[in-house]
């Protein structure tokens, strides 16, 4: 059985402790790799292989820095095939998900920043007959990368390419839930040149490698996503320590339909920001409102739709649904579903496991959901279920809406679909959100801030925002007179 390896000063390396934990195939149920169940003296190692390598990358040039990116890049989509069925194979999701979405994704964020560097200036603020000052923008030092299951390539170089492009050195701790794909780029690391030290990445549990990365002293800012339970325990251990966080979160975003918006295309992607992904893309809208006025028309071809979806093995290409990312995880979605009854909902359509025949008869699949009759405050409303678990309620007025988008303590993003151009400005302004699609959704240019506010998270990534991140301002200011 494959073992997976840490990533250590630019070699592949067993656990120090020698302890491994199972991976399992969430499409089948069966163990298929062993992790690196790692530790604190792990980190450490990452840690001194990182800090050793800082003074050269923060002083090497950035066309330098570039060059070896882009080199990773096309290694990347040189190997999309077999990263992306390693993607499907780890996580559960459809292969043709993980070709046309998870690993071109990877090899644009590492193109992204690797250019995105060349481009980056400092500030300079010169007042009138006194001074001028310029502000630079320094490399932190080593900074830590810890990311989630859900796009398990994709955030995970979303993390690590800002830190890399602008001159840091990375301790790095992919999800144990979905590591393999981490192993396989830090082969590719290798291959690309990548200097040792730069990037170093540990496998294990969250506690035992994300908490040491986290209380580490000298590891100077931490970028974060995942779960809002983890992010308040990664912000109350790294807040007095006064490290840069960055924590991307939870969400329980709404997507608000009003009745004269483009009905076909409103639901076709409806379809998409529901169910994408199995619905464990944070991005997903959980909470969908329609006006009342076509809230039958829109719930009924909703509902027919959905019951076209195939829930099948994330190999075969017919698939929409491929499994979700663990046991545990499809017992806590299915665990929403009994709340969501308990509660007075109705369950339009799924509701329940899927049991699929011969060798992914012990998978875990979820058939997708629509509740319906639930009040806005309910639990199943206000709390982050991470499936492909909706719900649907009507609303009569935008003041109404609002309310009920703005209701939970998320604020991650939401969607607004109308055809009266006032309106969606009006509406998208007053959402409490970090991300507002109008008639689209999941529609993404790097350059522009991602996160959340409220219980959604701290900071923005992407674009310039990653880059003035992972670098820390130092104003100079000289007298002119
Ligand atoms: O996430 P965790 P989990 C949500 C979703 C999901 C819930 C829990 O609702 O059901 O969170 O998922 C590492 N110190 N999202 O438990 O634990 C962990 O090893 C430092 C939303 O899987 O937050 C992994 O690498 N690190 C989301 C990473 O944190 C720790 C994506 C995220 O895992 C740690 C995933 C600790 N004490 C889940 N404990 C999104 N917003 O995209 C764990 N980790």
């Amino acid at each position: 059985m494959e073992k997976i390896a840490n990533y250590i000063g630019g070699k592949l390396a067993a656990p120090i402790g020698d302890s491994y934990i199972d991976n399992i195939d969430p499409s089948r149920g069966n163990i298929y790799s062993q992790i690196p169940s790692s530790d604190q003296l792990d980190v450490e190692q990452a840690y001194q292989a990182a800090s050793k390598a800082f003074p050269g990358w923060s002083k090497t040039p950035k066309e330098e820095r570039s060059r070896i990116l882009l080199r990773l890049a096309n290694l990347i989509e040189a190997n999309l095939d077999k990263l992306a069925a390693a993607e499907a194979l780890d996580n559960g999701k459809p292969l043709k998900l993980a070709k046309r979405v998870d690993i071109p994704r990877a090899a644009s964020n590492i193109r992204f920043f690797a250019t995105a560097i060349m481009h980056y200036a400092s500030e300079s603020h010169k007042m009138e007959s006194t001074a001028i000052n310029y502000t630079l923008r320094k490399p932190i030092g080593v900074v830590g990368c810890i990311s989630p299951w859900n796009l398990p390539l994709y955030l995970f170089t979303w993390k690590i390419a800002p830190a890399i492009a602008s001159g840091n050195c990375v301790v790095a701790k992919p999800s144990e839930v979905t590591p393999m794909t981490a192993y396989l780029f830090s082969k590719l690391c290798i291959e690309a040149g990548l200097p040792n030290g730069i990037l170093n990445i540990i496998h294990g549990l969250g506690p035992n490698v994300g908490g040491p990365i986290t209380t580490h002293p000298k590891i100077k800012a931490i970028s974060f996503t995942g779960g809002t339970e983890t992010g308040k325990t990664i912000a109350k251990i790294a807040a007095p320590m006064f490290k840069k966080l960055s924590l991307e979160l939870g969400g329980k975003n709404p997507n608000i339909i009003f009745a004269d918006c483009d009905f076909d295309k409103t639901l076709s992607t409806t379809m998409h920001s529901s169910f994408a992904n199995q619905g464990q893309i944070c991005l997903c809208g959980s909470r969908i409102f329609v006006e009342r006025s076509i809230y039958e028309k829109f719930k009924n071809a909703f509902v027919e739709k959905t019951n076209k979806l195939k829930v099948g093995n994330p190999f075969d290409s017919d698939s929409n649904l491929g499994a979700v990312v663990s046991e545990a995880h499809m017992k806590k979605v299915l665990s929403y579903v009994d709340l969501a009854k308990e509660e007075g909902g109705t369950i339009l359509t799924g509701g329940k496991q899927v049991k699929l025949e011969g060798e992914f008869s012990n998978g875990f699949y979820i058939a997708p959901t629509i509740i319906e009759g639930l009040p806005p405050n309910c639990r199943t409303n206000q709390e982050e279920i991470f499936g492909p678990v909706v719900t649907i309620t009507p609303f009569e007025s935008e003041e109404e809406v609002l309310r009920y988008a703005n209701g939970t303590v998320y604020g991650l993003s939401s969607t607004v679909w109308t055809s009266d151009l006032n309106r969606a400005h009006r509406v998208a302004e007053k959402l409490e959100a970090g991300i507002t699609w109008i008639n689209c959704w999941l529609v993404r240019d790097l350059r522009t801030p991602f996160g959340g506010v409220k219980a959604s998270g701290v900071g923005r990534e992407g674009g310039f925002e990653a880059l003035r991140f992972f670098t820390e301002p130092h104003n100079i200011c000289i007298s002119t007179n």
